[in-house]
Parts: C-alpha cells; structure tokens; sequence
C-alpha cells in the first residue's frame, strides 16, 4: 500500500516537531510548507539526515510552493503567529485570519480531497475560519486542542498520584482557552473515578493549572509557546485518520445540535478514522460541567465575532 502523504503547513516550532515526529514513527512521506524562503527546505534536508539513523524509509521534503502539497491526505496548519508572555491566545487573532486565509486558500487549490488538522491560535476561531474558507466537508476539518489539553490533565494527575498516564483516561472539551472544562466526571485511572484517588480541594487546583498550562510554558519559555506536546497531539489525530483507528478523541468539531449548540466549533469527543470526524459522542455531563461548557461555548462565539 503506497506510503500517505502529510502537508504541514507551517514549518516553525511545532511544523518541525511534527516533521521530526513523522520521521521517527513512519506514519507518513511529509512535506513542509512556510512562506520564509528556504527555510522548510533546510529543516526537510536535515531531517532527511535522520532517517538512515531511524532506519525510516519515509520521504520527507520542503517547499514554498503550494503546488508542492498535491495530493496530500492530511493537512495540519500551524501557520501563524505563537503567544509571547503577556498575550492571549485571542490577542493572535487578526494576524492569524489573514494568514488562515491565505492558507485555506492554497489547501483548497492544491489539496481538496485532504483531511485537515488545524493547530493554530485562537484555534477555535482558526479552525472555524479554515473550514468556512476551505469549503471543505465539516467532517474533514478539524481542530486540535482537547487531546492536548487532556494530556496536561493526565500529566498532572499522574504526577499527582504516581500512576501511570497510561491508565489514565481525561477529556477536557469545549474552547481552548482559560475557560475550557475538564470534565472530572469523566476522569478515571482503570476505570475508576479520579475523586477515589485525589481530594476535590486538589482537584480543583490541577484543573486550575490544565486551563493555565499553556501560558505556563509560555511564561518559562519566554520566546514562544509549547510545541513538543501540540505536535505530538496533532500526530495521535493524523494517525488516527491514516491508519483508520476510530479512536475516541477530544478536538473542535463543528456541532449541528450536539450539546445543545448549532454551528460551532468546540472540543468535544470525536470519533476519528478514515472518516475523519465520523462520529460526535454525547457524553453524561454532571449540571456544573455542562454549565462551564456553555460559558466556554459563549466565549467562543463571541471571538468568532471577530472573524474577518
Ligand atoms: O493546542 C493548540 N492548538 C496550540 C496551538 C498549542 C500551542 C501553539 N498553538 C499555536 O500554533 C500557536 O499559538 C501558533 O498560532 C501556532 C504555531 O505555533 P509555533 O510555535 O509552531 O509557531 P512558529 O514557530 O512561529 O511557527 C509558525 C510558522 C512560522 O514558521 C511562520 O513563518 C509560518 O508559521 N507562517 C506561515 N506559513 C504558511 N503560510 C503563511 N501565510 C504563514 N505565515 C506565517
């Protein structure tokens, strides 16, 4: 079966990783795409170094050049400007649409038929914006941040109880932004709820530092935002399109209804595979979780107000 192909459109901080990722796993040929001359080319030509050392028979290339993302099967768009200390993911927005734009754009000529990933910030807003201008199918847009989110949430619970992340389950939905809602209800560690391991008072500081977490990275960093854990998230939703996985994950689906909402993108759990967005799944909220999700629902709507 012929190798798949994944455009990453954005060659920065995450694009690199995502690359680097592609590489180790042989999940995909790859080609990386950025408007800053040569640069993927020279990021493309050293990763290519790494694979007789991973043993990988992946084809990895860069471009400037849009032409170059034909035939792509799965598109994950970092293109955009990352947060510094002091923003918010929000103040992104206005640079970040026009760059979407330009993006859609060059996806929707060169790449029609692709599963799209999008990664960035305001990533709501973005990954409305892509699919408003890709016209592409809902189901073949979506937005990545849950499965990050959720990750934080599982880092700092395995942390907290020494347990494996491995068997620890978490979903954080709605907008990726301090208002986003881990849903502790639905958290566990072998199936069995988080509060039989970690008091509610601890609790309630963990989910704190889940929605915090990314300026957190960004505060120590000082020179941009997290990348390691977003790419590594992206990967976990591409391999689940190309390997066909119908693996349960949260990302920014766009609802028709579902949790009561019409038209909006927020994290929600997803089935995703071949399908891309096959299934949206309606999970028991407890009154306090679906109340924090409306409130994160309205922030959303409110930002997509601003959407060119
Ligand atoms: O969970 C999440 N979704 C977030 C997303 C987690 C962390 C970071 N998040 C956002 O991803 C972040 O706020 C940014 O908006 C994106 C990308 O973050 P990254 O750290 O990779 O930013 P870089 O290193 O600045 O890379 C962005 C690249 C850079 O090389 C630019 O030259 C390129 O985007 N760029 C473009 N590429 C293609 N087309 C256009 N028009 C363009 N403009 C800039």
């Amino acid at each position: 079966m012929a190798r798949k192909k994944i455009a990453l459109i954005g060659a920065g901080n995450i694009g690199g990783s995502l690359a680097f990722l592609c590489c180790v796993s042989e999940l995909a040929d790859v080609v990386l795409f950025d408007v800053v001359e040569s640069m993927p080319q020279g990021k493309a030509l050293d990763l290519s170094h790494t694979l007789p050392v991973f043993n990988s028979s992946v084809r990895v290339t860069g471009t400037n050049d849009y032409k170059d993302i034909a035939g792509a099967d799965v598109c994950i768009i970092t293109a955009g400007l990352a947060r510094k200390p002091g923003m918010s993911r929000d103040d992104l927005l206005k640079t970040n649409s026009k760059i979407m734009q330009s993006v859609a754009q060059g996806i929707k000529e060169n790449a029609p038929d692709s599963f799209v990933i999008v990664v960035s910030n305001p990533l709501d807003a973005m990954v409305t914006l892509c699919q408003r201008e890709t016209g592409f199918a809902p189901n073949k847009v979506v937005g990545m941040a849950g499965v990050l989110d959720s990750a934080r949430y599982r880092a700092f619970l395995s942390e907290e109880t020494g347990v494996s992340p491995e068997l620890i389950h978490a979903l954080v939905l709605g907008g990726h932004g301090d208002d986003m809602v881990p849903v502790r209800s639905a958290t566990t560690i072998n199936g069995i709820g988080i509060e039989e391991f970690v008091s509610k008072e601890r609790l309630l500081e963990i989910e704190t530092r889940v929605r915090g977490a990314g300026g957190e990275v960004v505060g120590l960093l000082k020179t941009g935002s997290a990348f390691c854990s977003p790419a590594a998230s992206a990967i976990q939703m591409a391999e689940a399109y190309i390997k066909d996985e119908k693996k349960l994950l949260p990302a920014a689906a766009l609802l028709s209804g579902e949790y009561g909402y019409e038209g909006l993108y927020i994290g929600v759990p997803c089935v995703l595979g071949a399908g891309g967005v096959e299934k949206i799944v309606e999970i028991e909220l407890s009154d306090d979780e679906k109340a924090a999700l409306d409130i994160s629902a309205g922030k959303v709507k409110a930002l997509l107000e601003q959407l060119p």
